[in-house]
């Protein structure tokens, strides 16, 4: 069947996403570069991978899938077994409801707003382009409400979906990773429990292995 294949650059913050999945598990797999900063990602080729034309798309023999959050579960699903922290709780209905609530909170809340300032202070600039300020500056203004959900919900939780670690802890990696690096990140300062939360996520190995072949941060 081959080697799984992530078609993509795992410096990108997407990309990342799914590489912590795989190393959770410890799969094999094969990083394809697919280089959105020089065109690649609209190739003919890569379209027929991810119709959207971004980055990352994932391919296992015959299976060819996009979206990072959709291979990230595949991937913990296939090697279930592996995957020895049970990031999905898929065997407990309301905790694996958690761990979707949180996920789609950290997709559809938290992600469009703290991707946008990762990327303009902190990756834009590292490819050669000029970060949009204006964004930047709308962006951090609403992470102050969401990063008080989180505060409230941290206070009660050692993680987000419960007192167990989960791909919706994990899924927040890519985009807070660069957020620390951005001259923005002691807004964190201001919610203990979130910095406590982050501080304690990324001493994972998993998401050691994966920034070491993302942007340096220091
Ligand atoms: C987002 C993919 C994405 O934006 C996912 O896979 O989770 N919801 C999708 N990928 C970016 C690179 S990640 O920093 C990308 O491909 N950008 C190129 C472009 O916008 O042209």
């Amino acid at each position: 069947m081959g080697v799984m294949k992530v078609y993509g650059v795992a410096r990108y913050m997407s990309v990342a996403r799914v590489i912590v999945c795989l190393e959770e598990v410890g799969a094999d797999y094969q990083v394809v570069p697919v280089d959105f900063a020089v065109g690649e990602h609209k190739t003919p080729a890569h379209l027929a991978r991810n119709p959207l034309g971004l980055i990352p798309a994932f391919e296992d023999g015959d299976l060819v899938i996009f979206e990072s959050r959709t291979i990230s579960k595949y991937v913990l699903r296939k090697y279930k077994s592996s995957n020895t922290d049970d990031l999905l709780r898929e065997n407990n209905l309301t905790e694996s409801t958690m761990v979707e609530q949180w996920l789609g909170v950290e997709a559809h809340h938290y992600d469009p707003i703290v991707f946008p300032i990762s990327y303009n202070a902190f990756v834009l600039p590292k490819i050669g382009g000029i970060g949009d300020q204006k964004l930047i500056d709308t962006n951090l203004e609403k992470l102050k409400t969401i990063l008080e959900v989180y505060e409230a919900q941290l206070s009660k939780t050692k993680y987000l979906a419960g007192d167990f670690v989960s791909l919706a802890d994990l899924s927040h990696f890519p985009a807070t990773y660069y957020f620390m690096a951005t001259p923005y990140a002691n807004l964190f300062d201001n919610y203990p429990h979130v910095k406590a939360w982050w501080e304690n996520l990324v001493t994972r190995p998993s998401l050691k292995k994966a920034a070491a072949s993302m942007f340096p941060v220091a």
